[in-house]
């Protein structure tokens, strides 16, 4: 059933639609002063002359006219409405358009005092945009009431659905470009639609603006015809409403009033809708309901002429209307005095002396046009403004009993469900978990017990705790997620997105942008610190059992290690309760990219909880349970980062204890992998004074890591020991396979390991060639048995740390609390040579 929205039949008054168009050509003043003038006379007060005009011309115009026109509707709504609002500019490239409504609104002069909303200020505001020193062409972070920049197409209508999402009272309205339109990540963002709680959630009104192309082509859904459009959009669950023109002879006084109409409609079956679903008498007239009683939304699609009011014509060649128009119409203004008078011709068309007062002042009616309620000051878009911390009960009940290391083994991400989904239950309107269908899988099923899966779409019996209300959000799209959560964290509250550990790679390019946001608004001194992003990677590179090859990438870290060491932030918990502790700190954080790489697998069970915190708080610290260099200096430090890798350096450390009793070797796990990095690289950096203790400047370090070798390559390129590090690691090597033979054919096993030791120990070689060779041995035999077998050895698969083990509060004076203790010979030939 294909159902459309009705437009109101209330018509606006005259008088209302001068004010809308007052509006609208003020602010396209505005905007196309920003983009070419200096601003020593934005009035234009004499003729302009070449020095006022810019001498480089960077912006968008194409768009801009259609943002100025929806934004002065949207507030007209806001004002007569008092509505909750918020504005999302999916062109984001239509920075002047944003950047001119919000100084009208006052809010730009609130922010920035010095640019007041007068002739002076107003000159800051033409001179500032796209200038050196000055902010950016788009609606970047620096703009008042913006949590979307744009820049990145893709994606405004995650990002709305993220900020209306447990916010009832709220209005988003939600500019689509119909480029953007034609990106992946917006094409699925259609679905969020089935994901909003209409009792609960606010609402978003998508505007897809249909101005006809994108910087050089047509595109592809403008090209359809209404009727296509309107099954297309319904198809996906709303109720389309279209407005075109202007049409042959018509004046913008004529779209005025079919958009107002229409976004009242949009605005009254929204009301209706929500009215329904929280029990009140609502405006039937105005509700729309599909079949098997699931909402229809409204959606407004507009057609106007890109550029709209801007040149017709520049050099016999139609600017208007097509894809010309779409950066600056005309260039080249200092030097070519005919471009330079079409310019001020085009200023001038706007009347600017009849919306502004002598001294710039915007005049009374304008002013009075800015609702109570200004879309630019919602306190919503400072996100961190309106943040409470999540209410979080201790982990610690949550832990796991360790009587010993290795003696037991849980799934670390099942443990942690039981933490989360207490969190979620204690927080139920301000944290989410959000997941592309692999909370489940990840072993997090225990929040969807707890809480439910968010659905308000169709309803099935085999449907597994699906409601409006659920609070797990699951839908078959990376991108979807991750747009949500962002939403949902730029306006205040708190979430977990959990993948698998090669498919976030996915959204790669969206944690680029929000990485952006992240550092530019640490700069920004009234924006207000936002809620952490926090990912929570399982079905990890090591352990993809039944996946294979594609399945298997540990890039992400590296990626992420490329942003901003004061935004990124990047955890390799080894067993449940290290994951806990670092959960809980990732959650109690603010302003960062935190990572935290987690098995969903039995891993052994190392530290008791008040260890795991402690030596969480460390990053990294040396277990002196599996050390084996107390009181002296070691030969060898065998390091681990990750869960797969501790357990397989380990047992290297073992099997060096069986055949080197004498070697000492210090074991150290990396927890936090930024304390890797020098403290005057990341605020979490080590300082080198304790890195040396711990790794030594001089002898060799063995380490299995989780991901690709080379990140921890260059992490300590600083450290004088840099040079002393080998690293084993992910080397692409990947397939279906059994947990040894994926670890052996990234040459990151125990036995490798062990060997690495025997190879970078001075002197241990020459008198250990045969160990080396029983090692390499044991090696290919192991992997041999996998072949013929299809599983591991026992003798891998069931080993455990057999050495035993007491966690020391306190640095042990004596060595009696290794449980492996050393041979009491002195095997001289274990020590390598001076
Ligand atoms: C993901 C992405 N790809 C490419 C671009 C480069 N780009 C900037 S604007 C634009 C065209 C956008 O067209 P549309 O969404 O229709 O916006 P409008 O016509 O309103 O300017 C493109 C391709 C981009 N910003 N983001
Ligand atoms: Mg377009």
């Amino acid at each position: 059933m294909v159902v459309t929205t009705q437009a109101s039949t209330r018509q606006l008054d005259d008088a209302e639609v001068e004010g809308l168009d007052r509006w609208w050509r003020a602010a396209n003043y505005l905007a196309v002063g920003q983009i070419y003038l200096m601003g020593d006379d934005p009035l234009l007060t004499r003729p302009l002359a070449a020095a006022s005009t810019k001498p480089r011309l960077l912006g968008h115009w194409g768009t801009t006219p259609g943002l100025n026109l929806l934004w002065a509707h949207a507030s007209r709504c806001v004002r007569e409405r008092d509505l909750e609002a918020i504005f999302v500019t999916g062109p984001g490239h239509g920075g002047p358009a944003v950047v001119a409504s919000t100084w009208l609104e006052g809010t730009w002069t609130d922010v920035y005092p010095d640019v007041s909303r007068d002739a002076a200020g107003m000159g800051k505001l033409f001179r500032q945009f796209s200038f050196p020193g000055g902010i950016p062409s788009h609606v970047a972070a620096d703009v008042p009431g913006s949590i979307h920049e744009g820049g990145e197409l893709g994606y405004s209508l995650a990002h709305a659905h993220g900020a209306a999402f447990d916010d009832p009272g709220l209005v988003v309205f939600c500019v689509v470009g119909d480029g953007e339109a034609e990106t992946g990540p917006l094409a699925g963002s259609w679905q969020s639609v089935a994901f909003v709680d209409a009792a609960r959630d606010g609402a978003v009104l998508p505007v897809l603006h249909l101005n006809g192309w994108k910087i050089a082509n047509p595109t592809t859904v403008a090209r359809l015809s209404d009727d296509d459009l309107v099954a297309h959009l319904g198809g996906r669950g709303y109720a389309p409403v279209v407005v075109e023109g202007p049409h042959e002879g018509e004046t913008s006084a004529d779209v005025h009033r079919r958009l107002a109409a229409a976004l009242d409609g949009c605005l009254d079956g929204i009301a209706a809708i929500q009215a329904r679903a929280r029990g009140r008498a609502g405006d039937d007239d105005h509700e729309v309901v599909g079949t098997d009683d699931v909402p229809r939304w409204p959606l407004l699609v507009l057609r106007t002429p890109k550029g709209w009011t801007g040149p017709a014509e520049v050099d016999g060649e139609r600017v208007e209307g097509t894809w010309r128009a779409h950066q600056v119409p005309i260039s080249e203004v200092r030097g070519d005095d005919e471009n330079r008078r079409r310019l001020e011709e085009w200023m001038r068309s706007y009347r600017p002396e009849e919306l502004f007062d002598a001294d710039g002042r915007p005049q009374q009616d304008l002013l009075d046009l800015v609702p109570r309620r200004p879309m630019s000051a919602n306190p919503r878009t400072n996100g961190g403004s309106v943040s409470r911390p999540l209410r979080l009960a201790d982990f610690r009940d949550h832990a796991v009993e360790v009587r010993g290391p290795g003696e037991t083994m849980h799934s670390p991400t099942t443990v942690l469900g039981d933490w989360l989904a207490r969190v979620a239950v204690d927080n139920p309107t301000t944290f989410r978990l959000f997941g592309p269908d692999e909370v489940a899988s990840n072993r997090l099923q225990a929040v969807v017990e707890a809480v439910g899966r968010a659905w308000a779409g169709k309803g099935d019996p085999d449907d597994d705790r699906m409601r409006p209300s659920g609070r797990v959000m699951e839908v078959l799209s990376e991108h979807l997620v991750q747009g949500w959560l962002e939403g949902y964290l730029l306006t205040g509250r708190h979430g977990v997105l959990t993948s698998y550990e090669a498919f976030v790679h996915i959204v790669d390019s969206m944690l680029n942008q929000h990485a952006k946001w992240l550092k530019v608004t640490r700069q920004l001194p009234w924006r207000d610190p936002l809620p952490s992003l926090n990912y929570l990677l399982s079905s990890h590179v090591w352990r993809q059992d039944h996946n294979g090859f594609s399945h298997q990438d540990p890039g992400f870290l590296d990626h992420v290690a490329t942003k901003k060491a004061e935004i990124s932030r990047i955890y390799l918990p080894p067993d449940a309760n290290t994951l806990l502790s670092t959960m809980d700190h990732v959650l109690r954080s603010e302003h960062y990219v935190n990572v935290v790489v987690a098995g969903k697998q039995m891993v052994h069970d190392y530290l008791p909880v008040q260890e795991a915190v402690e030596h969480c708080a460390r990053g990294l610290g040396i277990w002196d349970w599996a050390s084996s260099d107390e009181g002296e200096e070691p030969d060898v430090v065998v390091a681990a980062a990750g869960d797969v890798p501790t357990l397989e350096a380990l047992a290297a450390v073992d099997l060096l204890r069986t055949h080197l009793p004498r070697l000492r070797v210090r074991f150290v796990n990396v927890v936090d992998l930024m304390r890797l990095q020098s403290a005057s690289e990341h605020p979490h950096g080590m300082p080198d004074a304790e890195f040396d203790a711990v790794f030594t400047r001089d002898r060799p370090v063995v380490m299995a890591f989780h991901g690709y070798p080379a990140l921890v390559h260059r992490l300590t390129y600083r450290r004088a020991n840099n040079g002393g590090f080998h690293v084993r690691g992910f080397v692409e090597e990947g397939t279906t396979t059994t947990p040894f033979d994926m670890v052996s054919a990234n040459d990151m096993d125990r036995f490798r390991l062990a060997a690495d030791v025997l190879e970078r120990v001075p002197g241990l070689l020459p008198r250990h060639a045969a160990l080396r060779q029983r090692l390499m041995d044991a090696r290919r035999r192991a992997r041999e048995h996998a072949y013929e077998h299809g599983e591991d050895p026992e003798e891998i698969s069931g080993w455990r740390w057999p050495h035993g083990g007491v966690h020391h509060a306190m640095p042990a004076g004596t060595p009696a609390g290794r449980g492996g203790g050393r041979p009491a010979v002195d095997d001289a030939g274990d020590r390598p040579t001076p």
